[in-house]
């Protein structure tokens, strides 16, 4: 059987190499629209500020508007450092594996979460306990009518195998254990080249998904990406498109070099469980909304031992799962990121 060669990390790298020069791409990680990142101007000699935007909680709620785009820009012309990350590979490809989320939207995010876990107190906790025992877990293999594409049920079981080692803190000494984990529900197959090249995807994921807001959805596909994902605050608008998208070459046994060992998935259901990127607004103090993660300037490529990206305290966090580290250089969530999951579980999936 003849398989259509994958994406090589090689076409990702350039690709990832093409969006940090600045040219715009827009990919639509919802339906309702993904941003590109802002380019800074070219030459700028940007130099890093610790800390100054430093969040107040409980500031009132800011509506869209210029004022906005001023603080975005401001903030990112902060903390690009021009030139670093030119070989990034990226686990989103061209741009990020989400929808752009600002520093405001951050913040509308967090007080929208601690005011449903106000309201619901006790009862959404004791849900979220007794849900997160067990993740169920769709997969939805997109396979092309030649069969590209079309991976096994062992490689989707193994898959599994690797969401519950990461989640559990196997990954490494000092790994916090989430307490997810995650159970294989279903598998089913379709042999449709448009969504095997993830053509379509707001029709072949509204027609496919199952299961409640608790349940992974993942689309196996063929695309520029590692994987997208869609976020828990956003399921309440747009539960039909909820879960992740996984390039299927990145499951453990596929050929993605640096990246077949199963971790896209572990990234990508972080996301989906509400997690940030670690150099999610680069070097603030604000930065992914998680404490004992340090803030870090932009993606990591490879597994670079010692990178210092900011000079905010502490190395880059380049062994956590939601840097864009190689699948070998993963070993981590921390604790704090394992408290934010809870949470998000509570506010918006149990
Ligand atoms: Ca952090
Ligand atoms: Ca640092
Ligand atoms: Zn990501």
């Amino acid at each position: 059987m003849t398989h259509l060669a994958p994406r090589s990390p090689r076409r990702l790298r350039r690709l990832a190499a093409v969006a940090a020069l600045g040219v715009a791409v827009s990919v639509a990680a919802t339906p309702t629209a993904a941003t590109a990142r802002v380019a800074p101007e070219p030459g700028a000699v940007q130099v890093e500020q610790e800390g100054a935007p430093v969040e107040q909680e409980g500031a009132p709620v800011e509506q869209e508007g210029s004022h906005v785009e001023q603080e975005r820009v401001a903030l990112e012309q902060e903390c690009f450092e021009p030139g670093a990350d030119i070989a990034t590979s990226a686990r989103g490809g061209q741009t990020h594996d989400h929808r752009e989320v600002d520093v405001l939207e951050q913040r509308r995010i967090e007080q929208r979460t601690r005011d449903i876990l106000a309201a619901e107190g006790a009862r959404a906790a004791s849900r979220a306990e007794a849900l997160a025992g067990s993740v169920p877990v769709y997969v939805h293999v997109m396979a092309a009518k030649n069969g590209a594409g079309n991976v096994t049920d062992s490689q989707v079981a193994q898959q599994v195998q690797v969401l519950n080692a990461s989640y559990a803190g196997q990954g490494g000494a000092g790994a916090a254990n989430t307490g997810f984990t995650f159970s294989l529900a279903g598998i089913d197959r379709f042999y449709n080249d448009t969504w095997h090249r993830d053509g379509a995807s707001t029709t072949y994921r509204s027609q496919t998904r199952k299961g409640g807001a608790n349940a992974l959805n993942i689309w196996l596909v063929d695309f520029d990406y590692l994987g997208v994902a869609t976020f828990p605050w956003d399921y309440a608008r747009n539960g039909k498109v909820d879960g992740i998208r996984v390039q299927y070459s990145s499951l453990p046994g596929g050929s993605a070099t640096n990246y077949n060992l199963g971790e896209t998935a572990t990234h990508e259901a972080g996301h989906w469980l509400g997690l940030y990127h670690t150099f999610q607004g680069g070097c603030t103090t604000t930065n992914d909304q998680v404490s004992d993660t340090p803030a870090q300037s932009s993606a990591t490529s490879g597994c670079p031992e010692g990178r210092d990206s900011c000079s905010l305290a502490g190395l880059d966090p380049i062994h956590n799962y939601m840097d864009y580290s190689y699948d070998d250089c993963y070993t981590e969530f921390t604790a704090g990121q394992s408290s934010r999951m809870s949470q998000m579980w509570a506010a918006y999936r149990a």
